[in-house]
C-alpha cells in the first residue's frame, strides 16, 4: 500500500491526500493516453535533500505529452517549482514523485475532442521497488511470453500511460510463475527492457546495453553509461540476444525505482557466480554516492531543497 502523504498538487492547487479523485469519464481512465514520470529524491550527506536529475525527468514528461500530442498547460519550470513544493508541504526529505498528465472528461469517443488536459503530482516513500535484498543479492527474472511493443504501434519513447498495459501483463506473469522481474523481448527477438527498467550486461570487461529503439530513454541508463565511462570502463549500445545475456558474466537493470539491481538467475540459468557482480556493486556505490550528494562531480544533478 502507498504511504499517504498530506496533499497532492493538482492542476496548479494542492489538495488533501483523499480528495484527489477524478470522474470515472475521464478520458485517459477508458483509452490509456496519458503521460507520467518516476522521480526520486534522496537525503543528501550535508543533511539537505535533492531532487536527481529534476530538470531531465520534466523534459522527458514534456517530451512524452509531445509524442501523444498533448499540450501541457504548465511551462516546465512551473511543473519543477511544483514538485518541490509537493515534496516540501509533505515533509518528505527522500522520496518517489510521480507527476501525471491524463486526459479529462467532457466527450467521449477515442477523439479526445475538448477534454481538459489536467495534471497532478503526488509524492510518497518508495524503498527498494524489487524489495530489501534485491539490491544486495540479485533478482531471478524470466523472458515474457508477451513481446515489447513495435515502435511504430506504441510510442516507446513516451513515458504514456496505456504503454504500461504490456508491463503489467509481464510483470503479472512473472511474478505468478514465481520469479521477480520480466525480461521482454522486441519483436524482432532481440532483448529490449524489463516491464519499468533498463538492462546492462557485462561480459569480459564490456558492458552492453540495449540501444535506444524499443526501450525508454532511461535516466538512470543514461547517468549510470556517463558514470562508466569517467570510470573507464567500455559501453557500447547495441542489440543483443536472450543467450548472449544467458552467458554474460553480469547482469543488471536500471531504473528510477530499481536504481541498480543486479540480476542473479534468467529463465533459470545462474548468471556469472549468481550473486552480485563486482560491477554492479561498484556502479551501485558510485551511483548512491551521486544521488546522495556525496560525489560533488556530479552536483549538477542534483536539485536541493529544505524541509
Ligand atoms: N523502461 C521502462 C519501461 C520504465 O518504466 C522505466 C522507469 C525505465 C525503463 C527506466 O527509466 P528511468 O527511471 O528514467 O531510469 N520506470 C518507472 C516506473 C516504475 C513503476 O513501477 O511505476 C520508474 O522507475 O520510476
Amino acid at each position: 500500500m502507498v504511504q499517504k502523504a498530506e496533499k497532492i498538487w493538482f492542476d496548479g492547487e494542492f489538495v488533501p491526500w483523499d480528495e484527489a479523485q477524478v470522474h470515472v469519464l475521464t478520458h485517459t481512465l477508458h483509452y490509456g493516453v496519458g503521460v507520467f514520470e518516476g522521480i526520486r529524491a534522496y537525503n543528501t550527506a550535508d543533511g539537505r535533500s535533492a531532487v536527481f536529475r529534476l530538470r531531465e525527468h520534466v523534459v522527458r514528461l514534456f517530451d512524452s505529452a509531445k509524442i501523444l500530442g498533448i499540450k501541457i498547460p504548465f511551462s516546465v519550470e512551473e511543473i519543477e517549482t511544483a514538485i518541490i513544493e509537493t515534496l516540501r508541504i509533505n515533509g518528505h526529505k527522500e522520496a518517489y514523485i510521480r507527476p501525471l498528465v491524463f486526459i479529462g472528461e467532457g466527450s467521449m469517443g477515442v477523439h479526445p475532442g475538448t477534454c481538459p488536459i489536467r495534471v497532478c503530482i503526488a509524492t510518497w516513500y518508495w524503498g527498494a521497488y524489487l524489495g530489501e535484498d534485491a539490491l544486495e543479492k540479485g533478482i531471478r527474472i524470466k523472458t515474457s511470453s508477451f513481446t515489447r511493443h513495435h515502435v511504430n504501434a506504441m510510442m516507446t519513447k513516451a513515458k504514456a500511460c496505456g504503454n504500461y498495459v504490456n508491463s503489467v501483463l509481464a510483470k503479472m506473469e512473472a511474478v505468478t510463475d514465481g520469479y521477480d522481474e520480466a525480461l521482454m523481448l522486441d519483436p524482432q527477438g532481440f532483448v529490449s527492457e524489463a516491464t519499468g527498467e533498463n538492462i546492462f550486461i557485462v561480459k569480459d570487461g564490456v558492458i552492453k546495453t540495449t540501444p535506444l529503439t524499443s526501450v525508454l530513454r532511461g535516466i538512470t541508463r543514461d547517468s549510470l553509461m556517463k558514470l562508466m565511462k569517467s570510470l573507464g570502463y567500455e559501453v557500447q549500445e547495441q542489440l543483443f540476444t536472450r543467450d548472449e545475456l544467458y552467458t554474460a558474466d553480469e547482469a543488471f537493470f536500471s531504473g528510477t525505482a530499481a536504481e541498480v539491481t543486479p540480476i542473479r538467475e534468467v529463465d533459470n540459468r545462474i548468471i556469472g557466480a549468481g550473486r552480485r557482480g563486482p560491477v554492479a556493486e561498484k556502479l551501485q556505490k558510485e551511483f548512491f554516492d551521486i544521488v546522495k550528494g556525496a560525489n560533488s562531480d556530479y552536483s549538477e544533478w542534483l536539485d536541493y531543497y529544505e524541509i
